[in-house]
């Protein structure tokens, strides 16, 4: 059974670099792409983001001298978390993990290449300014109820639910297809509380 032409399934940034043995790995992010698979035969329109840095992109903390990864900076006005060099345009960690279908995939919306500005949402980056064009999309396109999996659940999954949930979608959480980096031990937990204030439906796999 496929599922309907105004739901879509949002795949955040399972990217080589989000993957154990990447520059930015997250723990278990392997663990979510076979699941991640059988969800997209469920669906009819399969979308996916892609973290797409520039070499110097202002998130690394090696363009700041002195600075290590998980420090916080001020980024143009704007809070930072320092990040290790990752998703560089034209590398290996910037590609998707080569387990994962794409045949079904109807687009793929790039992030993150304004070196100024981190972009952890999938619709606008962190100062809402620049726009990747995937709301409009969505809307163009008659979707209504987006389903969100991938990584990382405390950084790009979670704001990119938040986005979709603001600008009018119902959006879901399939909490078993992600995982949180967890910098601090409960921010993955964190998360799912966050997006569940916000009125984002935390959901399993196995419920579509
Ligand atoms: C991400 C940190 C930096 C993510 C991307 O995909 O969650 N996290 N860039
Ligand atoms: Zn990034």
């Amino acid at each position: 059974m496929s599922k309907n032409k105004d739901e879509v399934l949002l795949i955040v940034d399972v990217q080589n670099d989000f993957i154990p043995g990447g520059a930015l790995a997250v723990s278990g992010g392997d663990e979510i792409v076979p699941l991640i698979n059988r969800l997209q035969e469920k669906f009819d329109r399969v979308i996916a983001t892609q973290d797409f840095h520039p070499a110097d992109h202002g998130s690394f903390a090696a363009q700041h001298p002195g600075k290590s990864p998980g420090e916080q900076i001020v980024l143009e006005g704007l809070p930072q978390t320092l990040w290790p060099v990752h998703c560089v345009q034209g590398s290996e960690g910037a590609e998707f993990h080569p387990d994962l279908s794409r045949e079904k995939w109807k687009a793929v919306f790039q992030k993150g290449k304004n070196k100024l500005v981190d972009s952890y949402s999938g619709f606008f980056d962190n100062a809402r300014r620049g726009d990747t064009g995937l709301g409009s999309y969505l809307k163009e396109n008659g979707v209504q109820k987006v389903y969100v999996c991938g990584l990382a659940l405390d950084y790009c999954v979670k704001f990119t639910a938040l986005d979709s949930n603001d600008l009018g979608f119902e959006t879901f959480l399939i909490q078993d297809a992600t995982r949180p980096v967890n910098l601090q031990p409960e921010d993955g937990e964190k998360a799912k509380e966050e997006l569940q204030k916000a009125g984002v439906k935390i959901i399993n796999s196995q419920d579509i």
